[in-house]
């Protein structure tokens, strides 16, 4: 079986869970997850590098044990550590991990004491009232773990959207090899840049469909063939991914290829659009009658409606088929727009390298400007900077900015938000800094308005420039805490200061409609890949993704400006 990135990340995320329900150096399981990241973002594939035999232990937080892991992974699918892991424990007991209230303390005892060992069980003890006799487990918590399975039910099919991104390009390298091929797109949620996806929906057009459908049944990473029909096939790829495959008439292209793009919510309310002129619009084309209006491409379906192209990521029916009438489609932030990074780690605290090495690695991507954010003391597990280290780092930097060309550091922090909404660092120093980032990294389970409250006084700290990942949610792990973001984002506004989009691809955190909501209001936002180590700059392009989503556009956006533009702009923030 061939092995992506993605399948060698999955395998130390779950390792470090393992090894968390097991109650194992949190140092190690850190090193895992950090390392889960890595392998995750790096631009090309690791198997390659074994395969040329390569040195792994260049790559930013891979050691030689590491470094071993993944060959060995590479090689024989697994690791004999993992396995020996996972027959300490139950198959499926890191899906209790992903219901929140239950961390991986709280895993152990229900695993220990009542035999649990996966969801099921767990549902069935929560009916029947044992969870809440256990040490520390109450009627609150139980009641919470029924509600979360429900709701998982809904949510465990789905796939980061930045894991699905490999296996579907591998998989359309692998179909545009053959010659009969004419086109072929990725629709549905993927084109729509949507954060999760639930499966795949590949158009192509092609001389004869036969010999497309056949090798795609036939590519080796498919488990399981749903169906093999002549125009369209369904599989199962070994990462548990459905891929959908149509071939479709040249003609009826663009009408097909909007149609799977959707959303649904779209389709329908163009649909209405056609009816109003009496036509008809559907996957093979718009109809007045039996004559065909247009199909062939999706410009040619939207001209006819008199309206302009619509970027696949605004096609959520959230204001888009109006603005679009009116000529008012914003015009959407791209990748190259962005300038600069204002949230990234060093080796200071948590990142695996060096100040220097991410500003050159900036620097190497064209950016202009980079922040250096480490965390603060409170944050304990991640090394964060006391006042003392702090101080030191700013004259590093200073150092290099001396030295260094083709970009500037800026001095920055990410400063812990204190169980009362009181910072981590003294004012007397963060006054110096060029970034002031706050963020929650504890007390996730506040009733909102206390989180709220103690949110909005951190942002009155008057030398703070930004609120990194407003809600804290990990995509598909661990949801939101409850917290009031419009409250958070009229705050803001009030301030004058900024919120975040952080592009780390398992938070995009804020959403897509809150950043809409942040565009609406005002508020400009920056959109931050909080980068531990080098390859983890490469997600900006998912903050992006998310960011077109929520309609924002370049001027919405702090770190697009020049770095003079920039630094006026931050100098408006300070001792408010
Ligand atoms: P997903 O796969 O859950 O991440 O989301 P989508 O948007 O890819 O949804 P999917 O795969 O069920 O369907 C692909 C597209 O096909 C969807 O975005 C719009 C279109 N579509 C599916 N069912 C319907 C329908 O009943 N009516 C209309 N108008 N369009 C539909
Ligand atoms: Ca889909
Ligand atoms: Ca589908
Ligand atoms: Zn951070």
């Amino acid at each position: 079986m061939p092995i992506h990135n993605a399948d060698i990340a999955k395998r130390f995320e779950e390792f470090a869970d393992l090894l968390e329900i097991k109650g194992d150096n949190p140092f190690r399981i850190r090193a895992y997850r950090n390392a889960a990241r890595v392998v995750e973002d790096l631009p090309h594939e690791l198997a390659g590098m074994v395969e040329e035999v390569k040195d792994l232990t260049e790559l930013p937080g891979i050691g030689k044990d590491l470094a071993e892991k993944i060959e060995e992974i590479v090689t024989t699918g697994s690791a004999q550590a993992l396995e020996k892991l996972r027959k300490d424990l139950p198959p499926h007991i890191t899906d209790l991990l992903n219901i929140p209230g239950l961390g991986p303390k709280r895993v152990r005892t229900i695993y220990t004491d009542l035999n649990v060992g996966d969801l099921d069980a767990l549902k069935k003890a929560a009916e029947d009232g044992k969870i809440s006799t256990l040490p520390g487990l109450g009627k609150k918590t139980e009641e919470q773990i029924l509600e979360a399975i429900k709701a998982h039910a809904d949510t465990s099919r789905r796939f980061l959207r930045t894991s699905v991104v490999t296996y579907a390009e591998a998989l359309v390298a692998y179909l545009k090899k053959l010659k009969a091929l004419k086109r072929i797109t990725i629709a549905g949620s993927y084109r729509r840049g949507q954060e999760t996806i639930g499966d795949l929906d590949i158009l192509a057009v092609a001389k004869d469909a036969k010999p497309v459908m056949k090798r795609f049944v036939e590519y080796d990473e498919v488990a399981d063939v749903l169906a093999h029909g002549e125009k369209k096939s369904s599989v199962v790829l070994l990462s548990g991914v459905q891929v959908d495959l149509r071939v479709v008439p040249e003609r009826s292209y663009g009408a097909a290829l909007h149609y799977f793009t959707g959303s649904k919510a779209h389709n329908i309310a163009l649909r209405k659009l056609a009816q109003q002129k009496k036509w008809k619009l559907n996957e093979y084309g718009l109809f007045d009658g039996e004559a065909a209006v247009a199909g062939k491409t999706e410009e040619e379906v939207y001209k006819a409606l008199d309206l302009p192209f619509i970027p696949p990521e605004l096609r959520e029916n959230r204001g888009e088929i109006e603005a679009a009438g009116k000529g008012k489609l914003p015009k959407l932030i791209e990748l190259k727009d962005i300038r600069g990074n204002l949230h990234t780690h060093t080796k200071w605290s948590d990142g695996r390298n060096s100040v220097r090495e991410m500003a050159e690695a900036a620097a190497e991507a064209g950016h202009d400007y980079i922040a250096i954010t480490d965390h603060s003391k409170r944050l304990t597990v991640a090394n964060g900077l006391d006042e003392d280290r702090l101080v030191q780092q700013m004259e590093e930097i200073d150092e290099i900015n001396g030295s260094i060309k083709g970009i500037t550091i800026l001095k920055g922090m990410e400063v812990d938000i204190l169980d009362d909404g009181e910072l981590d660092i003294d004012d007397s120093l963060l006054k110096l800094l060029d970034v002031v980032i706050i963020s929650v990294h504890s007390k996730f389970n506040l009733p909102s308005d206390k989180q709220t409250e103690r949110i909005i006084r951190a942002m009155d700290n008057p030398w703070v420039t930004f609120l990194a990942h407003p809600t804290g949610r990990y995509l598909l792990s661990r949801p939101p805490y409850p917290v009031d973001v419009p409250r958070l984002i009229e705050h803001a506004k009030q301030r004058g200061i900024f919120l975040e989009l952080n592009a780390s691809h398992e938070r995009l955190d804020l959403n897509d409609t809150y950043c809409q909501h942040a565009r609406d209001a005002g508020v400009k936002i920056t959109i931050n890949t909080d980068a531990h180590s080098i390859p983890d700059m490469a997600q900006m392009r998912a903050g992006i993704a998310q960011a077109r989503r929520g309609w924002v556009e370049k001027k919405d956006v702090i770190n697009t400006r020049t770095l003079p533009q920039l630094r006026k702009l931050l100098q408006s923030t300070r001792g408010r």
